[in-house]
């Protein structure tokens, strides 16, 4: 019997090989702190993670300092407008240079010795360390870093996955109109779920739990066409499904007409950076996920000035994300530990909409501050449940919850290809 607390790295691969396809994972998966250490090395460690958005670090000497699992990194714009990403570890004797969060620097010093870092990451001064000390051999250590359409992502590895290009090839011209990169971000909210990461990411994957759960989102959030098959449901279930795609059917002429791309696109099982998109449709009046479906900023982002052009939906490995014409919702998950997982939100909207006059923020923010307190809920229960020995992998509906088997698959597959 595998010990749930502390499985060895043979153990990792024998559960790892044991899942099986259409259930959820085996116990120790969620909750060991064994696996969790493989997940950050493995998932967060050698793929290209979502990290925030470019207008997190807006001007040169903007500074934010993340933790991605037990690594720290920086990510900053340098006095050229370039964006750059360092390992948060002076190289000297290591210590942490930023603290975690924002900060406005002219130059990046340590806190420790006073060793003193460009914003290039070269080291500019050390005192004390005599006239022949060659600091050219002490640059901080770069993380590769990419802004696609106006979101980061970062890889830990210094072998990032090549199939990034994918997604920018995908997700780039879709963003085109929002112009997510010269956005501001009105309000950011971390939440701590008490679960796994999986947990929140395969939460995030389904809306199975919407209808009973998320009674604010529901009222916008358009459960989507995930490429649904009504063969093999009841009649009722049938006809709901049926009407989806009827209603998916006439929007997607009109998208289609108006050149707004919205096929869905998916690389799941066999690519290293797993990710879907596709525009959803809103509900009730159809312009925003906000209280009343309206618009919840007067200025649209960019260029989106169109009506009825919904919701850019993109999901990656740790993030999801919904793009309107007002705002844009973006959310990462990072790993805190088997049992926490810190989920960071940002709603972002024009640079010039000022709160109070072109948005009000409790609108902006409601209805995802709500769903995402009742997600938080749910993915600690599912936590709770999985820690007790009466917990044994369940089917995912073959219907709603398509997109959790091949995460899981996408997981498994990710972690053998990493020597587990
Ligand atoms: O926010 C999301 O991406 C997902 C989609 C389905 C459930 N949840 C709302
Ligand atoms: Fe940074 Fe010494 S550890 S200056
Ligand atoms: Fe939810």
């Amino acid at each position: 019997m595998l010990d749930h607390g502390t499985p060895r790295t043979e153990d990792i691969a024998t559960l790892i090989a044991s899942r099986r396809p259409g259930h959820s994972l085996p116990a120790a998966l969620y909750t060991s702190a064994a696996v969790w250490h493989a997940d950050c090395d493995t998932i967060f460690g050698r793929h290209w993670i979502a990290v925030g958005v470019t207008c997190d670090v807006p001007e040169a000497g903007d500074v934010m300092a993340i933790d991605i699992g037990p690594v720290s990194i920086v990510i900053l714009r340098d006095d050229d407008d370039k964006l750059r990403a360092f390992h948060n570890v002076c190289a000297h004797r290591g210590a942490r240079l930023v603290p975690p969060g924002r900060s406005v620097v002219g130059k990046l010093v340590c806190p420790y010795h006073q060793w003193t870092y460009d914003l290039d990451g070269a080291l500019a001064r050390a005192p004390h360390m005599g006239i022949d000390f060659d600091r050219s051999l002490h640059h901080l250590k770069p993380v590769a870093l990419r802004d696609i359409g106006g979101l980061l992502y970062a890889c830990l590895s210094d072998d990032p996955p090549a199939d990034i290009e994918e997604l920018a090839a995908v997700v780039e011209p879709r963003l085109a109109a929002y112009d997510l990169r010269n956005a501001k971000v009105a309000f950011e909210q971390d939440l701590i779920e008490e679960g796994n990461w999986k947990l929140t990411m395969e939460n995030n994957r389904e809306c199975y739990h919407c209808a009973s759960n998320h009674p604010q989102l529901s009222l916008s959030f358009h459960a989507a066409d995930f490429g649904y098959d009504p063969e093999g449901l009841t009649e009722t279930e049938k006809a709901e499904t049926n009407a989806l795609l009827d209603a998916y059917a006439s929007y997607e002429q009109y998208w289609r007409d108006e050149d707004m791309p919205f096929e869905a696109v998916e690389h799941t099982v066999g690519w290293p950076t797993n990710f879907r998109t596709q525009r959803l449709i809103i509900a009730g009046l159809g312009e925003s996920q906000t209280p009343d479906t309206r618009a919840a900023v007067q200025i649209p982002l960019g260029q989106a000035r169109k009506p009825w052009m919904g919701d850019v939906h993109l999901w990656g490995i740790n993030s999801w994300n919904h793009v309107m014409s007002d705002h844009a919702v973006v959310f990462t998950a990072f790993p805190l530990g088997p049992d926490r997982t810190l989920v960071r939100t940002k709603w972002l909207v024009h640079a010039e909409a000022e709160e109070g006059e072109d948005y009000d923020l409790e609108t902006l923010t409601a209805v995802w501050k709500t769903t995402n307190a009742e997600d938080a809920h749910l993915v600690g229960l599912a936590h709770r449940g999985i820690c007790s020995p009466g917990y044994r992998p369940g089917p995912y509906s073959r219907y709603t919850e398509r997109a959790l088997d091949e995460f899981a698959s996408w997981y498994v597959s990710r972690m053998q290809a990493n020597g587990y």
